[in-house]
């Protein structure tokens, strides 16, 4: 049987990732591929329960350096019991956010990026997905998608001021221009089913 492939979105809260995983999966499915769908943090029974852990509570529940302990545990759990074993079977998996989130968002402060690549090494045998998707929308449309959907309410994480969010898609564009074949940029502006379309299209050399 041939191994399926691992997919991951990745990109700014309210950039459309949750919207855009359903109808990737749809899409997928449409040409006859067995697809999972999942995210992080969470995706197994163990990582669901983290994280409850990691986005309810006070900004400063946890320390920079266990929150990204947390992080990689989750992670740990969910490609052990997940997503190795969908793959295994042939079925494509499609994940909201993965390690690229942990790099953008734990990895540029107290610690780096290479201390989130060790986590990462220790915890998943530094697994990484085929593709990697980030949906990049102007700074103000994805405030404003965000806002319709969840008002004033932000959790511990999505909370945190401009400037940090700002250093986020930064790092992202900096992943995609560093990693051209693994991580491509897809533009996550317009209506819904022309950015599905250009997802599509970056995945063109890995489709069936
Ligand atoms: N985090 C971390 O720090 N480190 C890690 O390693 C990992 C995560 C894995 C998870 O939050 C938080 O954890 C996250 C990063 C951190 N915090 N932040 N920031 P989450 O899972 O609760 O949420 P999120 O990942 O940030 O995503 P989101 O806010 O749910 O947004 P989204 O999935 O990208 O967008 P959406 O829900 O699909 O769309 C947002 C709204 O826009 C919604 O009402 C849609 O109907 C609407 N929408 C979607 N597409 C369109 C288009 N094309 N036009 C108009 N409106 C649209």
């Amino acid at each position: 049987m041939t191994r399926g492939r691992f997919i991951t979105l990745e990109g700014g809260e309210g950039a459309g990732k949750s919207t855009q995983l359903r109808a990737l999966a749809a899409a997928l499915r449409a040409r006859g591929l067995a697809v999972v769908e999942t995210r992080e943090p969470g995706g197994s029974e163990g990582a669901e329960a983290i994280r409850g852990l990691l986005l309810t509570g006070s900004a400063d529940r946890w320390s920079p350096r266990a929150e990204a302990l947390l992080f990689a545990a989750a992670r740990a759990d969910h490609v052990e019991k997940t997503i190795r074993p969908a793959l295994d079977r042939g079925a494509w998996v499609l994940s909201d956010r993965f390690l690229d989130s942990s790099r953008a968002y734990q990895g540029m402060g107290e610690l780096t990026d290479g201390d989130v690549m060790t986590l990462h090494r220790i915890g998943s045998a530094g697994f990484l997905p085929d593709r990697t998707l980030v949906l990049h929308l102007d700074e103000g449309e994805a405030e404003r998608r965000a806002r319709a959907r969840d008002g004033d309410e932000a959790d511990r994480i999505g909370g945190r001021d401009d400037a940090f969010h700002r250093l986020v898609a930064s790092a992202f564009a900096r992943f995609a221009s560093e990693e051209p074949s693994r991580v491509r940029t897809v533009d996550a502006s317009g209506d819904a089913t022309a950015v599905t379309a250009r997802l599509l299209d970056a995945l063109g050399d890995l489709l069936p």
